[in-house]
């Protein structure tokens, strides 16, 4: 048996939390061969409920699961933790301003990330959940100095997930036909879901699909989907992000498949004429527990407007908070 990892999952008592742990726990991210320790984070007001959280994965008996710790104190749930997923984070309340929202949040990223600097393993795998996801990875990053940059990363696999049925549905195929569905940017209503280099049954999509699908009617679903979910459920998705980051980690850590190339919002390396350092989401393979930017993919005309607008939103907000980060 494998020594066991320690993963570290903050907003642990909320609605995706629920839906997260358990799959961790069963083995689910990181293989039915890897033990778990979970170290649980929630705000002092959510320590009951986190505690009933608790007795529910004891009382799942999950054979990987070797212990859980609760607790409101970063510097614990991040002690030596080999994988953070960072999904707690501010709601935007009534009157609450954009800039209101991200500042509330860089205030709660940035203690996150030094407590990281401190104490986590120096080769922790980090997703951000919590959203603004991209700008909340972004702070958590500039405030782990000691950390390689590389270590930290935002969920837009939701997006690309979402787009993979809407594509299969359209096309009278199954998600499994679908590859190389890339989400690129912000995880935000400017994402851009790319078809361009998509595949459907091993030929381009765009062959199969029509320009004004893919424009009035693709596109604005995925990027609006989050808010229809809002609107039937009367809550955010949970359920199919925990999922998401379930996909992400796991791709993560144990590789993409063959072929293949999956969304990560990751530290720009200036690809793509992308600025240096923002937390951006590029086609990414993953192998031996680190990403690679596919490289060389051709931009035409319609997406280089897209990649820019979602560029220029990223580098926004990273301003707005500019005076917080280190
Ligand atoms: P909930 O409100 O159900 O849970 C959030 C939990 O975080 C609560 O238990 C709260 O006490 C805790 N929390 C707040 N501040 C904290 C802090 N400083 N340290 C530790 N825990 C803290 O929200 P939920 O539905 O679980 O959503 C969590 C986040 O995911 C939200 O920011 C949401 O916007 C975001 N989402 C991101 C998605 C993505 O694709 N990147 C999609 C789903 C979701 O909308």
């Amino acid at each position: 048996m494998k020594q066991p990892v320690r993963v570290a999952v903050t907003g642990a008592a909320g609605q995706i939390g629920y839906a997260l742990l358990f799959r961790i726990a069963s083995g689910a991210m990181l293989g039915n061969d890897q033990p778990v320790i979970l170290q649980l984070l929630d705000i002092t007001p959510a320590m009951e409920a986190l505690q009933g959280v608790k007795m529910e994965l004891d009382d799942c008996a999950f054979p990987l699961l070797q212990d859980v710790v609760c607790t409101d104190d970063p510097n614990v749930a991040f002690k030596d933790a080999d994988y953070a997923l960072l999904v707690g984070a501010r709601p935007r309340g009534p009157g609450m301003e954009r800039k209101d929202l991200l500042e509330a949040n860089a205030a709660i990223f940035s203690v996150q990330g030094k407590a990281m600097n401190e104490h986590a393993s120096r080769d922790i795998k980090v997703l951000v959940v919590g959203n603004p996801a991209n700008t909340n990875a972004l702070i958590a990053q500039r405030n782990a100095p000691d950390l390689n940059p590389r270590n930290f990363t935002a969920m837009t696999r939701l997006d690309q997930n979402r787009a993979m049925t809407q594509l299969a549905q359209k096309t009278g195929t199954a998600v499994t036909d679908v590859t190389n569905m890339i989400i690129w940017g912000n995880h935000s209503s400017t994402q851009f879901p790319d078809l361009y280099h998509a595949n459907v049954a091993g030929g381009n999509a765009m062959d199969k699909v029509e320009q004004d699908w893919y424009e009035n009617d693709f596109i604005p679903t995925v990027q609006q989907r989050g808010a229809a979910i809002i609107k039937a459920r009367g809550a955010s998705s949970a359920a199919s992000a925990a999922n998401a980051a379930i996909d992400h980690m796991r791709d993560w850590a144990l590789g993409t498949a063959d072929g293949d190339s999956v969304s990560m919002a990751v530290y720009s390396d200036g690809s793509y004429g992308i600025q240096e350092g923002l937390i951006f989401s590029f086609p990414c393979t993953c192998k031996d527990g680190d990403w690679s930017i596919v490289q060389g993919q051709d931009i035409n005309e319609f997406s280089q407007a897209k990649l820019e607008a979602t560029e220029t939103e990223l580098a926004e907000e990273r301003d707005a908070v500019s005076h917080l980060l280190p």
